[in-house]
């Protein structure tokens, strides 16, 4: 890797701004990374990633910092529009995907951010949002015609409910649209464990497994 792809000691502010919730600095820093040099690949996976895992000890059930947490999740969004603007994003050519967090989880950061990776690679996605049904998900993927699912969790209790997606799918006849699992809680796991197709370490090897699955149906 050349100098500039790294840049630790911005890359270790941009971290301490995102950590204090400090949306104006994080911007900042954010903006110092990109002219050195540094992709927005990186600036997502070891910056962003790295500062909203130092916040686990504020977000337990025992010890839960609600607004230090909420403000450091406010700056990771201003800083992905920073990195990925509106603006950039292409007209989605490449087929529809659906996103959700599942019943009984709340955390979307990774979710929106798988989502702005796939629409600025030119996806059309269908973001369930959080805290979804898993019959809306299902319902969802019929209706839009989705070659795949995305689905994003944080917290361990909906192992069961992912386990269930592709059974209900083939309820459905939708057995042909594939499955993805992200985020926290479920990449810890296999994808035998989960029952999907592929479990993605981050957003971006992710974005490369879609990419094989589009590329082995054309
Ligand atoms: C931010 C946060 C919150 C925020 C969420 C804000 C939001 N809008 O998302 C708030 C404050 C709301 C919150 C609430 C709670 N939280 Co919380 N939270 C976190 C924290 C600190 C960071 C999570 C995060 O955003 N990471 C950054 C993102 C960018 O990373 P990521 O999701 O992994 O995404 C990357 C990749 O994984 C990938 N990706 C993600 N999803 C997908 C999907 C696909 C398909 C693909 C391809 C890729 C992909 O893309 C991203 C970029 O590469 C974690 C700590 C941790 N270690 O994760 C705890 C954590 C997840 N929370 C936890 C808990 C316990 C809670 C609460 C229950 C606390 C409480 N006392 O009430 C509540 C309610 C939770 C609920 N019912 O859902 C626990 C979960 C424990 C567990 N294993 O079950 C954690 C691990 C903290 C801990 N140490 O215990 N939380």
């Amino acid at each position: 890797m050349d100098n500039s792809s790294k840049d630790t000691t911005n890359m270790g502010r941009l971290i301490e701004a995102l950590k204090n919730g400090d949306k104006t600095q994080a911007i900042i820093e954010a903006k110092k990374l990109i002219e050195s040099g540094v992709k927005s690949e990186v600036i997502v996976t070891e910056c962003i990633e790295p500062a909203m895992v130092s916040l686990s000890n504020k977000c337990t059930v025992e010890n839960f910092n609600l607004l230090e947490v909420m403000l450091a999740g406010r700056a990771v969004t201003s800083v992905m529009q920073e990195l990925f603007p509106a603006s950039a994003m292409p007209p989605p050519t490449k087929g529809t995907i659906i996103l959700a967090t599942l019943e009984g989880d709340v955390h979307d950061l990774g979710k929106n951010i798988l989502k702005t990776i796939l629409t600025i690679n030119g996806y059309r996605v269908v973001d369930c949002g959080k805290n979804c049904p898993l019959e809306e998900l299902i319902n969802t993927a019929r209706e839009e015609k989705a070659f795949l699912i995305g689905v994003s969790g944080l917290i361990i209790s909906v192992i069961p409910l992912v386990q269930k997606i592709k059974e209900s799918l083939a309820e459905c006849n939708l057995q042909h649209i594939k499955v993805i699992a992200g985020g926290a809680a479920l990449k810890q796991s296999s994808k035998d464990l989960l029952n999907v197709d592929f479990v993605a370490e981050t957003a971006f090897d992710g974005e490369i497994y879609i990419n094989s699955v589009k590329n082995e149906a054309s």
